[in-house]
């Protein structure tokens, strides 16, 4: 893709008005009116890359706004003068959504990190949008309550990022989409309109339901300031489980079983293939939970209100599991240590991943039954292309082997999202011809989602076709130009 040259190119000017009003020092990164400061470059460096090192931009201005109204000044003259934007939050976003393509100015929300209003009676939090979610946890925690989303990087991404991208995380199981949590938010449009939707009520059939289309529009079509949302009381007892299995069949079984047994204090049903935690175990160094290796796992969460009911009922799971021969081994966690310590193993998988080199991410629905097929196909393909090669070298191994380590299954089974994660030695465009666009044809055949979590960013952005037919995307793109007639939010990605 090429720079759109329609987009005006930073001058001292521009910058001199962001300093006037921004004023302290560091709200403004200005690598336009120094371009040959080192020290300010690499300020500036982490804004322009993504978490996975994979998608790197070039901004040289980084704004980092404290008030809805400065967001508001900020946009206003951008849309006057046709300068690109490009929204971020924490940056631990998969899809490339969150940092520039080229030199679009970033605007980062992490000064907006103030703690509104929370209402102990109904659990509503009020907050701004550069809130750390395990921030807004930790409060909530305080307060005998629990924020409805929670995620490997929740102690880096925001609320505002949260709900851009519509998180799903480890249990939307339990506690929904945020689609249905969410009750209101604010956010500011291209031309500097604040749109004040920060509703505090469960129910508002007043019209359109206009806040819905911020969840999810990942920075295309505003600034999310500030969130309000549902949160409900902290279940007094977590309990986990941790199971290996002998087939992928094993697991739906398994599942099955959890929902008719656990019923409503099942708050998690994880899955992790054997790959995936030799990679982790290779990483970290730590012991694995069960004795024996098995080619899938999972990882059973209950959250409820007594912990010796719960407990009782866990294992009383894993036995009948155990004994009907659906599971072949079991572990329980007996204190918060071991919980923390079990779930480690799965939340774990990408950042062990993201030590071992590159790795390509599909985060992907698919009816549940062929989830895992997936995975299989995509490794058969990748030997056959040569391209694999999983011997576990050692750090002095200089030998020039082909790029590809692992193909791993990991995801979230009990929503049927599979994250398919090709581990490999560098980056390297001849895996991603392989990859790109067998994945999404795969998918695409089976009425699967090439998109279930995390969004389309600057990845998927030419793939939305195979999810989204073409009237539904004609309906999207004019959504986006009433939003952002000049296009200057986000661009070269999601549409
Ligand atoms: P960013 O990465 O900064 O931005 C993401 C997108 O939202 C970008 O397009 C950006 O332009 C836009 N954006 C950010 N803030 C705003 C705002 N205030 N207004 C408008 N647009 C904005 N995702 C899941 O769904 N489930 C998971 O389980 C999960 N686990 C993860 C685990 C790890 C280790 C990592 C690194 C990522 C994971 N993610 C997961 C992906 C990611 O989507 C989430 O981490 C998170 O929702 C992104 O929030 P952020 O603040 O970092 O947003
Ligand atoms: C998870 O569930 C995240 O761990 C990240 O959504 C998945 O890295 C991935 O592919
Ligand atoms: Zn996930």
């Amino acid at each position: 893709i090429k720079r759109d040259a329609r987009f005006a190119e930073l001058t001292p000017e521009h910058v001199a008005y962001f300093r006037s009003l921004l004023g302290s020092e560091s709200a403004v990164l200005d690598g336009v009116t120094n371009p040959d400061d080192a020290s300010v470059a690499d300020d500036i460096e982490p804004y322009n890359s993504d978490w996975m090192r994979k998608y790197r931009g070039h901004t040289r201005l980084v704004l980092r706004p404290s008030t809805t109204e400065e967001v508001s000044k900020i946009l206003k003259y951008c849309n006057d003068n046709m300068l690109a934007v490009v929204p971020q939050g924490g940056n631990t976003g998969l899809v490339g959504g969150s940092v520039p393509v080229f030199d679009e100015i970033v605007i980062n929300v992490s000064r907006m990190n103030r703690i509104l209003d929370f209402d102990a009676v109904s659990g509503i939090l009020v907050v701004e949008a550069g809130v750390i979610l395990e921030v807004a946890d930790q409060y909530l925690a305080e307060r005998g309550h629990i924020f409805p989303l929670d995620l490997g990087a929740k102690g880096s991404c925001h609320v505002g990022g949260n709900v851009s991208t519509n998180a799903g995380g480890l249990r939307l199981l339990r506690y929904g989409s945020l689609h249905g949590t969410v009750l209101g938010l604010e956010a500011v449009l291209a031309d500097g309109t604040v749109v004040d939707d920060l509703c505090r009520l469960r129910k508002n059939n007043t019209g359109y339901d206009l806040k819905q289309l911020f969840i999810g529009a990942e920075g295309t079509l505003g600034i999310v300031t500030k969130v309000s949302i549902q949160c409900p009381q902290r279940p007094a007892a977590q309990n986990v489980a941790f199971f290996g299995l002998e087939s992928f069949e094993a697991a739906q079984q398994a599942f099955r079983e959890a929902k008719g047994q656990l019923g409503e204090i099942l708050s998690a049903f994880e899955l992790m293939d054997e790959t995936s935690q030799s990679l982790v175990q290779r990483v970290t160094g730590n012991k694995r939970p069960l004795e024996g290796r098995h080619p899938f796992y999972c990882l059973v969460e209950t959250s409820g209100s007594n912990a010796e009911h719960d407990a009782e009922k866990l294992s009383t799971f894993l036995e009948s599991v155990l004994e009907s021969g659906i599971v072949a081994d079991g572990t329980l966690a007996d204190n918060e240590t071991q919980v923390r310590a079990l779930w480690a193993w799965r939340e774990g998988i990408p950042e062990a991943l993201g030590h071992l080199g590159g790795t390509y991410k599909y985060d992907v629905s698919i009816p549940l039954s062929d989830l895992y097929k997936l995975v299989e196909d995509t490794k058969a393909r990748i030997a056959e292309a040569g391209l694999l090669d999983e011997t576990a070298e050692d750090k002095n191994d200089t030998t020039e082997r082909p790029p590809v380590r692992a193909v791993v299954g990991y995801g979230h089974m009990g929503d049927a999202n599979l994250h398919l994660n090709v581990s490999t030695r560098r980056f390297d465009p001849r895996v991603e011809q392989v990859l790109e666009p067998f994945v999404y044809e795969w998918i695409a055949e089976r009425q699967g989602s090439i998109s279930a979590e995390h969004g389309l960013g600057l990845m998927k952005k030419k793939y939305i076709g195979y999810s989204r037919n073409p009237t539904m995307v004609g309906l999207m793109k004019s959504i986006k130009n009433s939003f952002d007639p000049n296009g200057i939010l986000n661009p070269y990605k999601y549409l």
